[in-house]
């Protein structure tokens, strides 16, 4: 069978998580969140977790090597998944050509990068908001998000480029209800899995 394998792309508090969470359960496929990974480490305070901890709090990315082995292993996990859901992977040009591999290992490819767009305003509030009920340290400090914002727009927008070379690449409107947003997700999805299926 076919995989479909879907990445969910934009800047922080964009609605990943949010969106990937219907997403992965309409068209079952494996959810796999690197932040939702590195916070888990964090819980279970392991070596992984306390070292990637420093960099999220800072609103600076956890290295290269530590978020590919674990999008690595993980892949390894679901031998069996008609397709995966990455959401907030990857993050910099190093993990795009390293997912690139993971892939092909796996003879699979991307079938479809979407990009949620909202403005810096509405990410700012969501962001905020969220802190005050998630306790989340990234969160609350509005240094802390502005600087997430500054590596979002040096080392993560960037990668967009190499996606859309290969026009998997789509602009998605990020901002309205939730179901809103998730209704043209989908439109796009099922768009690109009957293109790919004729
Ligand atoms: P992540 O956990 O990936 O998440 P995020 O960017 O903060 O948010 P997301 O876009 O998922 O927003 P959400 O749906 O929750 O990253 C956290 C940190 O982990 C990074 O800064 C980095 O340090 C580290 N990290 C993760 N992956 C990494 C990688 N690959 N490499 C290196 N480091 C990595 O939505 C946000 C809020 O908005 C929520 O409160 C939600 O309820 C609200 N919301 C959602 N949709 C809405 C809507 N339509 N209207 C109003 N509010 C909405």
């Amino acid at each position: 069978m076919l995989m479909f394998n879907l990445i969910l792309f934009g800047p922080p508090g964009s609605g990943k998580g949010t969106q990937s969470e219907k997403l992965v359960e309409k068209y079952g496929l494996v959810h796999l969140s690197t932040g939702n990974l590195l916070r888990e480490e964090i819980a279970n305070r392991t070596p992984l977790g306390l070292e990637a901890k420093n960099f999220i709090d800072k609103g600076q990315l956890v290295p290269d090597e530590v978020v590919i082995g674990m999008i690595g292993s993980c892949l390894d996990h679901h031998k069996k998944a008609s397709g995966f859901l990455f959401d907030g992977f990857p993050r910099t040009t190093a993990q795009a050509q390293a997912l690139d591999k993971l892939l092909a290992l796996k003879k699979t490819e991307i079938a479809l990068v979407l990009f949620l767009e909202v403005s810096e305003e509405e990410l700012v509030n969501r962001l905020l908001n969220r802190g005050k009920t998630s306790g989340r340290s990234d969160d609350t400090n509005e240094t802390v998000i502005h600087q997430r914002f500054t590596v979002y727009k040096n080392e993560t927008a960037p990668i967009a480029d190499h996606y859309k070379k290969l026009k998997k690449f789509q602009a998605i409107k990020g901002e309205g209800s939730v179901e809103e947003i998730f209704a043209s997700l989908c439109q796009a999805i099922d768009k690109r899995m009957k293109a790919l299926a004729s």
